[in-house]
Parts: structure tokens; sequence; C-alpha cells
């Protein structure tokens, strides 16, 4: 009933009263009134008007089931948000959940991870409140092998919604209107670059039969507010805030990215690869005409990056023109001189 009140009261133009509430859900007074109270207590700050009723003045930066929830359409692939004030990994709470039964499009989020992982056994870095932590737990019906496109699809969801958000916040009219150097790009495969540094990263896990997936939990790390970096990260790391100077409430940006990725996902399921996205990631891929350096295994060797094809690998081309395929997973692409 929180969501459905809080839906209400974001979506209306002026004030609503409590009696419109009570009969647009068929409750009591007292229980509206009681959840007026509850979404004080987390920080929603109202202007309560006699004969008029309650409108919402402040929206605190939280990232509550109803906070996001009611920012939702319905429409979305996401369709009900799991949120924990603190947890070790939000991919391993989707994994636990999905092994109980847990429904695709369940999204599990929290304000603070005190394990949270990146790819092979590398740590995340999740401190309390400034950040995005969360894992979206799919059941897709494609092949196992094409699961870790997947993180292909995510990485241009919040591409597109860092992007959008901050358009929207910074006065511009849109992304389309953002200073070049504050589009949010992609360095391929699961990194999200703004300026240059890494402000988003992206783990996807899977489990699965020879022919079958069982579940695929896409975890997606965001420094939002974030001011201060540990030591180790400091190089490569930044924030949306140190980058554009603006802050965002983070659910706006979870609930755009619910969006995106309905509409990407959408195109990738339809065709069981990514034919259908690859030109708009390919413009988001901020790798795309600079020289990379590859490292698989032992083999270390530079090339020019040109664009994803419609499995996600990477086409690069070596100083003789000869064109060649990296498979993610297996590798590292660096710039030349530094992260990109
Ligand atoms: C990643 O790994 O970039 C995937 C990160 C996924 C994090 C999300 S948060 C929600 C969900 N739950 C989890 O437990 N994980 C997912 P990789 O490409 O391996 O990069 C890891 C490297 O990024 C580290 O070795 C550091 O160098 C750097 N790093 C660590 N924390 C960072 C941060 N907060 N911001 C930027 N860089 C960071």
């Amino acid at each position: 009933m929180k969501t459905r009140i809080l839906k209400i009261l974001r979506n209306a133009e002026g004030y609503v009263s409590g009696q419109a509430i009570c009969e647009q859900l068929g409750v009591s007074r007292t229980a509206v009134w009681k959840v007026i109270n509850q979404l004080k207590e987390e920080g929603y700050e109202f202007d309560a008007v006699s004969n008029k009723g309650y409108r919402i003045v402040k929206y605190p930066d939280i990232l509550t089931q109803s906070e996001i929830e009611s920012q939702l359409s319905g429409g979305e692939i996401v369709k009900k948000v799991v949120y924990y004030d603190k947890t070790d990994s939000t991919n391993n709470r989707a994994k636990q959940a999905a092994e109980e039964g847990a429904s695709s499009g369940t999204l599990f989020i929290t304000e603070c991870q005190t394990g949270g992982r990146g790819r092979r056994g590398r740590s995340w870095v999740s401190p309390q409140g400034n950040g995005i932590w969360m894992t979206l737990l799919l059941r897709p019906d494609i092949r196992p092998d094409a699961a870790s496109m997947l993180t292909i699809v995510a990485a241009m969801a919040v591409a597109g919604a860092v992007s959008g958000v901050i358009g929207k916040n910074s006065g511009y009219a849109g992304a389309a209107g953002l200073e070049e150097q504050k589009k949010c790009l992609i360095k391929w495969p699961n990194d999200i670059v703004l300026g240059e540094k890494k402000i988003c990263g992206i783990l996807t896990e899977m489990s699965a039969e020879p022919e079958m997936i069982n579940y695929v939990a896409v975890g997606i790390g965001i420094n939002v507010n974030t001011e201060n970096f540990d030591e180790a990260i400091r190089d490569t790391a930044s924030s949306i805030f140190v980058q554009t100077g603006v802050r965002v409430k983070r659910s706006e940006i979870v609930a755009l990215f619910a969006r995106e990725f309905t509409r990407y996902y959408e195109s990738f399921i339809s065709t069981g690869d990514l034919s259908l996205v690859m030109d708009d990631y390919n413009k988001m891929l901020i790798n795309a005409g600079r020289t990379v350096r590859i490292e698989n295994g032992g083999n270390v060797y530079t090339a020019k990056a040109v664009g994803i094809d419609r499995c996600g690998r990477l086409e690069v081309k070596d100083e003789n023109g000869a064109e060649s395929k990296v498979i993610a997973g297996e590798v590292s692409v660096r710039g030349l001189y530094g992260y990109v």
C-alpha cells in the first residue's frame, strides 16, 4: 500500500486529499495517515493544507522498495524490488533467492555491500549511502552461451540512464544536448565511464544446464554521489557527482535504468543476439577507433578497436589491417597510456 500511495502522490499535479487516496485504494483514513507518517520518517517532506490535502515537497535519496517501485510504470522487465539496508553482495542475494524460486524481474538492491565482488575474484568497493549496488535476476529463454550478451544489454541501459538523468538534472534538454565529455560511455565489455573514469562495473553470473538457463544474475555497481575513493582505485574510479557536479537521486537512475533495460532487452530477446542494438552500443563505445592493449593470458598485443559484432565480440584491426574478434571474459582491454 505504501508504494501505491507514494505513486499517487508522486504523479499528482498538485495536492491530493486523504479522502481521494482512501477512495482510490479502498482503505481507511487511518491507514493512509499511518503510511504518510512512515514516509515522513523515511525523509519525505510534505506540505499538508487543510481542505486541499498532501503534496510531497522533498524526496529523500533512498533506494527502498516503495521509492523505486512507485517510479515504475508496470511495463518494465523489473517487476519487484527487494531492498536491504546492508548485505554482503546483491549478486549473492539474487542467486540465493533464485535457488529458492524467486521470479524473473526481481531486483535486489542495497545501501551498502560488505563483500561486493568484481570479476575473477576481484573486489568491488561499495560504501554506504552514495552508490547503487543492485542485481537483476532474469530467467531468459535463450541459449546459455548467449547469456554474456546480457552484460552488453545492461551496459547500454546504464549508460543511457546515467546520460538521461544527468541531462535532466543539469538543465539540458536531454542527453543529446550534453557536452561530449559528460556523456556516459562504455568501455568494452562491462565498464561504464564518464570523463574517461570508471563509474560503473557489471558482473553477470549464471546457473545453467547444457541447453537451458536456470537464471542469470546481472550485478551492477554505480558510483553516484561518491566524493572520495580508496587509494587502490583512485586513479581509475570516479562518480557521477565528481564528473558533472550534479547530485542526482539514485532511485531516478534505477527507474530510468529499468526502462532503458526493458527496451534493449526486448530487442535482444526477439533475435537472440545483439543485431538490433549493436549500432547503439557502438555509438556509446569509448574504445571505438582507439588503440587498445589486449591481454589474453600470456599473449599481449595492441590493435585498433572497431566495434562489437552481433554476439558482443570486440572487432579489432592490427597494424597490418588484419581483423580479429576478441571474446569477453578471457581478456583485459586497456588504453595504451591508461585505463581507456
Ligand atoms: C566489475 O568487475 O567491474 C564488476 C563490478 C560489479 C559490482 C556489482 S555491485 C552489485 C553486484 N554485487 C556484487 O557483489 N557485485 C555487483 P571488474 O571488471 O573485475 O573490476 C573490478 C575492479 O574495479 C577492481 O579490481 C578495482 O580495481 C575497481 N573497483 C573496485 N571498486 C570500484 C568502484 N566502486 N568504482 C570503480 N572501480 C572500482
